[in-house]
This record gives C-alpha cells, sequence and structure tokens, in this order.
C-alpha cells in the first residue's frame, strides 16, 4: 500500500492555499498532496468537509500547583482530551519555576505530569520567577539549547513579578540565546493600590476584579515591556492582549522595526465586564487576568484580527470549578474577589468560537483561521514546518471539519475536567469531527477513539522571531 490513511475529497486549507485535494499519510507524515490518490489501508471521506492542520494552542496552564489552598482543574489528560476533541493537535502548556528553586525542578514536575497522560503532542514554555545569576547565566541557557527556546514572565501577581531590572536581565539571555520571551503586561503596583481602595470601600465582589485592573495597568505594561525590549534589542511576544489600546503600543513599536508578536483569546471577543457582574457570585465564573472589558474593546480587538495585527489566537485555558472548596467558590473567594483564582476554561472552544464568530462571520478568511490558530504558533514557537501546516513531509497532525455543523455550547458535552464553561450558549457553526495525531486517528466523527499517551513531548528549536509572521 501506499499509504496507511488517505484523507479523500475535502476541501484542504492552510495558512495561504484552499484547494480540493487528496492527502495520503505514510508513517505518521503527509505523504502526498494530490488528486484522484488511490492505495490506502484505511480512506476516510471528506467530502464537503474541509481539511485543515490540527490546531496548536501555545498559551495553556495544566496541573500547576496553586498552592495548598486552590486546586487547577484539568490535568494533562483531561487538558489535552478536551483539547483533541476541539480539533488539536500540539498544546504548550506551562513548566513553574517556584521562587527558591531552579527551573529544573519546575520542569522534573511537568514532565512527569505529561509523561504518558497526553493525547495531543505537548511543549513546554518555562516561567522564570526567580532570575538569580545561576538561573539566567546556566540553568536557562542550558535548558533552551535543550530545545526549551521560549519562557515567559510575568509584571503582576506576588510571587511570580520581576521588576524590570530582572525582566531586562531575563530579556538579556533571550537575546544571547536565540530564545523567545513572553510577557504578561499588567502593572502589579497599579492593582495593589486599587485592591486596597476597593477593600477598604468593602467592594469585595467579583466586578471588583475588572476594576483593580483596568485597561491603563495592562497599557502601561505593554509599553514598559516593549520599551525593555528595545533597551535589550530583543523580539517580544505580549500574550492574551484584551484591548486596542494595548495593541496600538505594539503597532507604534512595529512601525519604529520592533519584532513583536500580538496574541489575544476568545475571552476578549466573546466576554465583557457585564458578566463578572453575575448574581449569586456567578461573575468570580469569568474571573480572568487582563479580565474581559466592554463592547467597544472586544470590536477593537476583532479589528485589530481583521487588519492582521494579531498573530496569535490562544485559549489561555486556566481552568478552576466554579462549585468547589479549591474552585472559583474556594471559602475565601466567595467573600472576596482577592481570592477568586484567575482563568478560565477554553480550550475546546478555543478553535470553533473563531471558526464560527471570525470565519462563517465574514471577519476572518479560512487562511487567516488557519494562520492565527496553527501555523503562526508553530513558526512562532519554533515548531514549523514539522508542525502547524499541511505539506508533504509535515507530521499528518490534521482536523476534518464539517462547516455546517450547528450548535449551541453546553458544558455537559464538553471533555475539560472544569464544572462549567464560561461560553454556555454561544451558539456555533463548524466542528471539527475527525482529527488525526501524526497519523493516527484520535477522533472520528466527535468520539475520542485514540489512546491516552499518544501524545509525545516536542523539544524546540529556535523561534522565527526575526520575522513578523
Ligand atoms: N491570567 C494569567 O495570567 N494566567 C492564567 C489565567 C489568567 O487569568
Ligand atoms: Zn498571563
Ligand atoms: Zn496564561
Amino acid at each position: 500500500m501506499a499509504f496507511d490513511i488517505l484523507i479523500k475529497g475535502g476541501t484542504v486549507a492552510t495558512a495561504s492555499d484552499t484547494f480540493p485535494a487528496d492527502i495520503g499519510i505514510k508513517d505518521g507524515l503527509v505523504a502526498a498532496i494530490g488528486r484522484d490518490l488511490s492505495g490506502a489501508a484505511e480512506t476516510i471521506d471528506a467530502t464537503g468537509k474541509l481539511v485543515l492542520p490540527g490546531g496548536i494552542d501555545s498559551h495553556v496552564h495544566l496541573a500547576e500547583d496553586k498552592g495548598p489552598l486552590i486546586e487547577m482543574a484539568d490535568d494533562f489528560t483531561t487538558g489535552t482530551r478536551a483539547a483533541v476533541l476541539g480539533g488539536n493537535t500540539t498544546v504548550l502548556p506551562f513548566s513553574v519555576q517556584e521562587r527558591g528553586k531552579s527551573l529544573r525542578e519546575g520542569l522534573a514536575r511537568a514532565h512527569d505530569r505529561a509523561e504518558g497522560n497526553a493525547y495531543t503532542d505537548v511543549s513546554f514554555h518555562l516561567i522564570v520567577s526567580d532570575p538569580t545569576p545561576q538561573v539566567l547565566g546556566q540553568e536557562l541557557p542550558a535548558l533552551v539549547a535543550d530545545g526549551y527556546t521560549s519562557f515567559k514572565v510575568y509584571m503582576t501577581y506576588e510571587g511570580l513579578k520581576l521588576n524590570d531590572g530582572e525582566i531586562l536581565a531575563t530579556m538579556d539571555v533571550a537575546r544571547r540565546t536565540g530564545a523567545l520571551m513572553m510577557v504578561h503586561c499588567e502593572n502589579e503596583d497599579a492593582i495593589r493600590f486599587l485592591c486596597d481602595k476597593f477593600a477598604a470601600e468593602d467592594r469585595l465582589e467579583p466586578a471588583a476584579h475588572d476594576d483593580a485592573r483596568p485597561l491603563v495597568v495592562e497599557r502601561e505594561a505593554t509599553h514598559r515591556a516593549i520599551s525593555l525590549a528595545e533597551v535589550v534589542d530583543v523580539p517580544l511576544v505580549i500574550v492574551h492582549i484584551s484591548n486596542g489600546a494595548a495593541l496600538e503600543e505594539i503597532e507604534r513599536a512595529r512601525a519604529r522595526g520592533r519584532k513583536i508578536v500580538a496574541e489575544t483569546c476568545p475571552q476578549y471577543l466573546m466576554l465583557s465586564e457585564a458578566d463578572l457582574e453575575g448574581m449569586d457570585w456567578e461573575g468570580a465564573k469569568f474571573v480572568c487576568s487582563p479580565p474581559p472589558r466592554d463592547k467597544a474593546e472586544q470590536e477593537n480587538v476583532w479589528r485589530g484580527l481583521a487588519r492582521g495585527a494579531f498573530d496569535l489566537f490562544s485559549s489561555d485555558h486556566c481552568p478552576f470549578r466554579y462549585r468547589h472548596e479549591k474552585g472559583k467558590l474556594n471559602p475565601r473567594g466567595r467573600t472576596d474577589f482577592r481570592h477568586i483564582p484567575n482563568g478560565i476554561p477554553g480550550i475546546e472552544c478555543r478553535l470553533p468560537i473563531l471558526f464560527s464568530e471570525g470565519v462563517v462571520k465574514g471577519r476572518l478568511s479560512l487562511n487567516d483561521f488557519v494562520a492565527l490558530t496553527a501555523t503562526n504558533h508553530a513558526k512562532t514557537y519554533g515548531l514549523h514546518p514539522k508542525k502547524g501546516t499541511i505539506a508533504v513531509g509535515s507530521d499528518a497532525d490534521i482536523a476534518i471539519w464539517d462547516p455546517t455543523i450547528r450548535e449551541t455550547i453546553a458544558h455537559e458535552r464538553l471533555h475539560d475536567a472544569s464544572d462549567y464553561t464560561p461560553y454556555e450558549g454561544v451558539e456555533i457553526t463548524g466542528w471539527p469531527v475527525t482529527v488525526l495525531l501524526r497519523g493516527t486517528v484520535m477522533v472520528r466523527d466527535r468520539e475520542l477513539v485514540g489512546r491516552k499517551g499518544s501524545g509525545t513531548y516536542l523539544p524546540r528549536a529556535l523561534p522565527f522571531a526575526a520575522h513578523r509572521l
């Protein structure tokens, strides 16, 4: 047999082209793209379907330790199960450095938790929370050489936040090694000031979370991160941009010749500050940082997507249960927004939301959709062309979509381990029905058929950061 699997009769779309073609898969790789291919052990009929690269979600949080009082809902099994059923074949979660500990300790934990448990391929970004001379001088460069070619720093959160001097020193490692630095841009001192003010006024409900992290706090930090990167002369990824003003900071920097990769997420298109005002502490379900903004900013994010200002559309999946002692309604969180864990689930709905709201509603081309959800992630983080496209020689990571499926999002039909979705009730057109990971059928007709542990760890090349995508 020429092929192990043939996908026949579908419409293939990459980041650049849309065309009718059959795809022949052999030994886990795309072996041929053509018309009237034949000779396979198994044939998948894709008539009337779209054949797309498997999604890459390059910003997810799985099985991170959150201290004794809070527990993340998803481990690698449930998180990647939801991911693959939502059309993804690769995810990039974080390995977190605890202050006072090494990067390698966090990494050993993350590998241990992922090993044998994933339904998608997995690679890790490092979170640097304690940039000691030893970490910056030796450990981090050695890890970059080992294939951990991206790391994230925070400008907010007690225990994670770096000051400007630490950010500069960490950026300098990115410059020296060719790794790519990601920054969470919010001004912690300003947030602390507002939190204290609201607490003194007894404003402790979930909606205060939004007011304690206003747009200006994100815009200022975005400007500062870009300025620090300019001092060091290094490219940067700005993650989870929630509004037009922060994006404009990036566009101004690009006009000065800076290399800045911009990411946004479904919550900034679909949710708003009004969602945090729910009764019965329901607003806690939508607490994430940066918080959802208003309708005008949703439009600004859409406009940014439409003009190509964003490179990456990721979920920032960071799931906590709502009704749970260690979730959103933990004993302290149910009376004080400052103790509601930050983050929302979204790994399974990311692709259907952008497809339905973006492609079906005519705001984005199908090729833009593929770029924003797969190809640009692979290029940004050193996985292209093995991942993120459909080309001869690439991994056969493929999501076959039925663009006509109509469905209302309901958590009972999703596959993560949280107990709610912030997107409950959203009407969707189009859903991935069959998903192949390196030529193995993981999802068939929307049913999980692949084995846990099919996903492998991916060391990564140096990122493609020298170019805008
Ligand atoms: N904020 C983050 O910085 N990470 C995960 C989720 C969130 O809300
Ligand atoms: Zn973040
Ligand atoms: Zn995040």
